[in-house]
């Protein structure tokens, strides 16, 4: 197993310099297969070695928000904005949680709230790549914000789409920027659709999205990649080194009373928003009888970037199901050391290499495919989030926003 920490642009030191608050190191457990590498040396050891030799970099990290507000995308957005160790290119909204007739403003209003106009703010896409849109209203209420509501933002989206606003941000900055997408991932494929070098310049790109241990818009799929999961499936096979934060950690992020009361009590315009937009889905939520959340799935993928030792990753294969009639959308990761073939430790590496095929269905009668096998060995093109520091995510989530880290 490889490290979380060679994938994240932000060393911990860059963190720990950049942030007022003090991080103690993190106690927590990581499990059997826990590398939690000690601070320093991985992550910075991957900063030096940016993948299109572009060299080490310095200040602030450049990224690209792509997002569908979305109650735990507001607070995503606002928490991002309040960090120091991100330099945010372009937020591009895409259709999602609700259509982009929605998602567009609601991120302009996240904008304004933060003081952050200065961001490029470019539409993305009306509808999935090849499906109709369906939309998470039962989960964000019908504008999206829980039904919190803001005036209308002033400021305007700028020309540019949001897909060609991605292609040109990262060739400008070649090896250098991170895609951080908690939305369904129709802008990032038309980026990519778009340029076929493209995916050879990006840093990496960390989605919240998927899930290895059940969906949460049907039994099989997380909603981010139900809404498109052809989108998905592209960004997955592009050779973009991904990290996942799905629902195997994103659903142990549930906002609560008391997260909101902090909140409330500090008394500025980003914290009362973003309480605003709390209590709404938490009130939302209790209206309609969930037994969990809001969880901040969003927020939870932006602070994984910030602070890596906020989430154990573990390397997996992922593909995404797109033909299912129940299943579109789910996302499968194969690995030599998790399931029901869990090599022995110390034999992970051969099984990888020797006897871990990559297997689909088995092929039909009519089909011309003869075996069921999509690749004949082991190769990891994700790192999966498969543990979570939920206390020390809701410390930096409520500082950041508070305004008191
Ligand atoms: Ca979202």
């Amino acid at each position: 197993m490889k490290t979380k920490q060679e994938i994240f642009p932000i060393t911990r030191r860059q963190f720990v310099t950049s942030s007022a608050a003090v991080l103690a190191t993190s106690g927590f457990a990581r499990g059997a297969n826990g590398a939690n590498t000690v601070a320093g040396s991985p992550s910075e050891q991957g900063q030096s070695e940016g993948k299109t030799g572009a060299g080490t970099v310095r200040g602030p990290a450049r990224v690209i928000i792509d997002t569908d507000p979305g109650v735990d995308d507001a607070l995503a957005l606002l928490l991002a904005m309040r960090s120091p160790e991100l330099k945010i290119e372009a937020i591009t909204p895409v259709a999602g949680n609700v259509p982009l007739d929605l998602t567009l403003p609601n991120a302009l209003r996240m904008v304004e709230i933060a003081g952050r106009t200065d961001i490029p703010v470019a539409a993305g896409a009306r509808a999935p790549l090849l499906r109709r849109l369906v939309t998470a209203t039962y989960a964000h209420g019908e504008n999206g914000l829980g039904g919190a509501v803001f005036p209308e933002p002033t400021t305007k989206p700028v020309a540019t789409p949001a897909a060609e606003m991605i292609r040109q941000i990262v060739r400008r900055y070649p090896g250098e920027v991170t895609l951080l997408t908690i939305g369904p991932l129709t802008n990032i494929a038309a980026a990519l659709n778009s340029d076929p070098e493209l995916a050879g310049m990006v840093r990496g790109l960390v989605m919240m999205g998927g899930s290895l241990s059940g969906g949460n818009i049907t039994p099989a799929a997380e909603f981010n990649v139900y809404v498109d999961p052809e989108a998905a499936r592209i960004v997955f096979q592009s050779g973009i080194p991904v990290t996942m934060v799905g629902l195997d950690v994103t659903r142990r992020t549930s906002l609560t009373d008391e997260h909101v009361r902090r909140l409330e009590a500090a008394q500025n315009a980003v914290s009362q928003a973003a309480a605003k937009i709390g209590r709404n889905a938490i009130n939302h939520n209790r209206e309609r009888g969930y037994l969990v959340g809001p969880n901040m799935h969003d927020s939870l993928a932006v602070a994984g970037f910030l602070d890596p030792a906020i989430l154990g990753l573990q390397d997996y294969y992922v593909d995404v199901e797109t033909t299912g009639e129940l299943t579109a959308g789910e996302t499968l990761g194969y690995s030599p050391v998790a399931g029901d073939l869990k090599r022995r430790p110390g034999t992970e590496k051969e099984a990888a290499a020797a006897n871990m095929p990559i297997r689909g269905s088995a092929p039909t009668l009519a089909s011309t495919k003869s075996s069921p096998v999509l690749r004949d060995k082991f190769v990891p093109n994700t790192k999966v989030a498969v543990e979570v520091d939920s206390a020390r995510f809701f410390d930096l989530l409520i500082g950041r926003l508070s305004g008191s880290k």
